[in-house]
């Protein structure tokens, strides 16, 4: 695998001591978090997103069982890896452990090797998962997001900005004259104007919560949440602009360079209503750009 990212850990106990055997039984290979009790352990998953979880369970307040259940309640923590640590080492325990939904049971007090094999075992899965999330979310041609992770995206924002009443906005793009590009110039060529159309789109969204697909062949789309009209049509012109000065030479076009057109939708979306609407409607203004001649934004 290529990633040399360092993965982390959550260590949840709420003895010190405990978390400090562990720390040290896994060495400087992973990030180490920490957390006392549970619910500092699952506010931690929520705003860290850990790779794996080393989780106690006898704790005062919320056990080691009720974080894991809770974990699985909620779509952002369910697929996160969770190992039962705990001094419990009846085999009915372990069953009820891994059948709750733990990857792995281990019990105190611990052979550091064993351990540290079996987590490094669950880190490797791990990485491996992520990967090929990436990949099946991944446009192989241009390293922006697919279609599918696209519409996964776009659903959730969508939402989410129907239950906080927020606007969210959409840019539908479309490049100009790009069969006659391909014609011209050939398909290798025409592949490199994609990737670099999407290189573009990519600096120019600055938000984290944004996100630019290719949509389809030569199409590509941003979705931006909690944004107006204006701040959607900022970025649609920094795209244009910045492709067009790009200056890729194509001759048979409204300029002499390659260009691309956009339309621009921007609502409040209400929980009756489809995400396929903004999509429709940045579709329809990408219509009337190019019927304006190309080139253009249109809102
Ligand atoms: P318009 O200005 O109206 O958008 O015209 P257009 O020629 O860009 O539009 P049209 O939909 O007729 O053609 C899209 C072209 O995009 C057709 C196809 O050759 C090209 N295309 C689609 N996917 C790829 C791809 O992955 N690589 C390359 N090189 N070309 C592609
Ligand atoms: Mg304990
Ligand atoms: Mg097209
Ligand atoms: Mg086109």
């Amino acid at each position: 695998m290529k990633s040399e990212k360092k993965q982390t850990i959550l260590i949840v106990d709420d003895l010190p001591e405990n978390i400090e055997l562990l720390a040290r039984v896994l060495g400087d290979s992973v990030e180490i978090l920490f957390a006392l009790s549970g619910e500092e352990a699952l506010r931690i998953c929520k705003e860290q997103d850990p790779d794996l979880l080393l989780l106690d369970i006898l704790m005062p307040g919320v056990d080691g069982y009720q974080v894991l259940a809770r974990l699985k309640e909620d779509a952002q923590t369910a697929k996160l890896p969770v190992i039962f640590i705990t001094g419990m080492d009846t085999q009915g325990e372990e069953a009820r452990g891994l059948e709750a939904g733990a990857v792995d049971y281990i019990t105190k007090p611990i052979h550091p090797a064993v351990v540290r094999a079996r987590i490094r075992n669950h880190l490797e899965l791990k990485r491996y998962r992520d990967f090929l999330e990436n990949l099946s979310a991944t446009d192989g041609l241009t390293g922006v997001a697919n279609r599918r992770r696209f519409d996964e995206v776009l659903d959730r924002e969508w939402r989410r900005a129907a239950r906080t009443g927020t606007m969210l906005s959409m840019l539908m793009m479309d490049i100009d004259c790009f069969k006659a590009y391909n014609d011209r110039y050939g398909h290798i060529e025409g592949d490199e104007v994609l990737r670099r159309l999407a290189t573009v789109i990519q600096e120019n969204m600055q938000r984290p919560l944004d996100l630019a697909a290719r949509y389809g062949g030569e199409e590509f789309a941003c979705i931006l949440p909690e944004t107006d009209r204006d701040g959607a049509l900022l970025v649609a012109e920094r795209i244009r602009t910045g492709l067009k000065d790009l200056k890729i030479p194509h001759q048979f076009c409204v300029a002499d360079h390659v260009t691309v057109s956009i339309g621009v939708a921007t609502m409040i979306p209400t929980p009756e209503t489809p995400s396929s609407l903004i999509v429709r409607t940045a579709d329809e203004q990408l219509y009337q750009a190019k019927a304006g001649g190309k080139d253009r934004i249109c809102a």
